[in-house]
């Protein structure tokens, strides 16, 4: 039994093998969850890890401002020219839509000239700090797979944080500091995301790359995370199988990457100059006119589907997963602990698909030839473990090898397989039967029964009576001899399994 239940897995494995080989030796994308295979037990599933594709974000963010005030135009307002505090002929105004600058301006289509933007108050309250937190959530966990840019209408502000939330919003993190001068402003030495290493890509540093005012044509502040993934994949990223192999062991650097909010903390205007023009504050505040979030669901290597639902994310949970994120198992498929999918090995992964519970296998049907069910992970399916009485299968339904199926007991019998029934050379056909493949003797007319040992007058009414119609060696009597008599016991005894079963 051992054997051919060693020979069937060794089938499968065989056959899984050469299905391996057909996956292309390049790194996959992980863009399919699960894949048909022909294996000895039929068709099967085969699982793999899969993720969704990365796409623009910001079409699924809610946008909130604090102060919620904070934007232009109610009252209306003039401002002026940065670069020239004499320029002053623009108007803010809330209630004109050609006026007007909403928030919802930052996640327009750009590419239009001029450019759509939101635009706070300016600071006319100017000792006081002028303070805008621009926050962005997606109420959902996302992986960023690009640069973070956000675009500036006006001159990009002297000092602002960069902050990202793992928990929706309920703990903050910096994720960069930016400044004209680091040093005044957040007590920190500026750095570049360049002066980075594999080693020290987790650092939180402040860069003054990003901070120089009106009197440069860049408009444009990046949070660089492909010069962050560079330092695994190399710097045209061609090698992610050393990112992704990174991403799977190091669990610090996967939450580095992902987010479900952001929080843009705007703490100074752009000035231009070292010192604040009190006589024309009109000239200072924040527009923004685009901000641009890549990423994808994070769905745990569980799903390549993220559908929007109740305008919230969710991810479309494959490997009996469930939950926004397929964090956990779905219920009834609690047979081990949840596990997030694998990048490892390249180039499918590992699925670490949830399995069945123990108590949920309804479908542990042996027959009564064993009262064990174990679950094959690749099958996908529960199979009786240890058949008995000569029996195997996923259901203990099949016979062994040199058993056969004894036509006259019912699956659940003890003695549903039987071992060789008849044999040419034996002669264990009686009356002139022949054994057809050691498995049943064909009688001839006059006879019936497993080993031909009957007359098959004996079953019509009346019974062989007095006649003597039986051929050959029938003449010898009318009623069954001897020998007869003991043609069931060797029946019985043929039927009997094997000692030890
Ligand atoms: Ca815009």
């Amino acid at each position: 039994m051992y054997l051919s239940r060693f020979l069937s897995l060794h089938t499968l494995w065989v056959t899984v093998s050469s299905v391996m080989q057909h996956y292309p030796s390049v790194w996959g994308h992980y863009d399919v969850c699960k894949t048909q295979i022909y294996t000895e037990e039929g068709k099967v599933w085969d699982y793999m890890a899969c993720q969704p594709e990365a796409r623009d974000m910001i079409k699924y963010v809610k946008v909130t401002l604090d102060p919620p005030d904070i934007t232009c135009g109610d009252p209306p307002e003039t401002f002026c020219a940065m670069g020239n505090p004499y320029m002053c002929n623009n108007e803010c105004d809330a209630s004109t839509q050609e006026l007007a600058h909403p928030p919802e301006l930052m996640f327009d289509l750009e590419g239009r000239h001029p450019s759509t933007f939101w635009q706070s108050t300016t600071w006319k309250d100017y000792p006081k700090p002028l303070h805008v937190n621009i926050t962005l959530s997606w109420n959902k966990t996302i992986e960023l797979t690009d640069n973070i840019v956000i675009t500036f209408e006006s001159g990009r502000p002297d000092q602002m944080i960069l902050e990202k939330s793992l928990d929706y919003g309920r703990t903050w993190q910096p994720y960069q500091y930016y400044a004209t001068d680091c040093l005044d402003a957040f007590h920190m030495d500026p750095k570049s995301v360049r002066d980075l290493s594999q080693h020290t890509v987790l650092e939180i540093i402040c860069t003054e790359e990003y901070s120089t005012g009106y009197m440069t044509n860049s408009k444009i502040i990046h949070f660089e995370i492909k010069d962050r993934f560079a330092f695994f994949a190399g710097p045209r990223l061609h090698n992610m199988a050393s990112l992704y192999g990174q991403l799977d062991t190091t669990k610090k650097l996967r939450d580095f990457f992902t987010i479900t909010d952001l929080r843009i903390r705007l703490l100074r205007p752009a000035t231009g100059e070292i010192y604040v023009d009190e006589q024309h504050l009109a000239r200072y505040f924040y527009a923004i006119s685009d901000i641009r979030v890549y990423g994808r669901c994070k769905c745990n290597l569980h799903a390549t589907g993220c559908k929007e639902e109740n305008k919230r994310l969710l991810c479309e949970c494959e490997h009996n997963t469930t939950g926004p994120d397929c964090g956990k198992c779905k219920k009834n498929y609690q047979g081990r602990p949840w596990s997030a999918g694998s990048y490892l090995p390249i180039p499918k992964g590992t699925a670490n698909i949830c399995i069945p519970s123990i108590s949920s296998i309804g479908n542990c049907e042996c027959f009564g030839h064993s009262n064990r069910c174990s679950y094959i992970e690749l099958l996908n399916t529960v199979i009786c473990v240890s058949c008995k009485h000569n029996t195997r299968g996923q259901h203990c339904e099949l016979c062994r090898l040199g058993y056969f199926r004894n036509a006259s007991a019912e699956l659940d019998d003890e003695n549903v397989c039987i071992a060789n029934v008849c044999d040419n050379e034996l002669l264990h056909c009686q009356n002139g039967g022949t054994c057809i493949n050691n498995v049943r003797c064909q009688c001839p007319p006059a006879y019936t029964g497993i080993l031909c040992e009957k007359l098959r007058c004996e079953r019509e009414p009346g019974g062989c009576g007095g006649r003597s119609s039986a051929p050959g060696r029938a003449g010898e009597g009318a009623g069954p001899g001897p020998r007869l008599l003991l043609l069931p016991l060797l029946a019985l005894l043929a039927a009997r399994p094997p000692r030890g079963c």
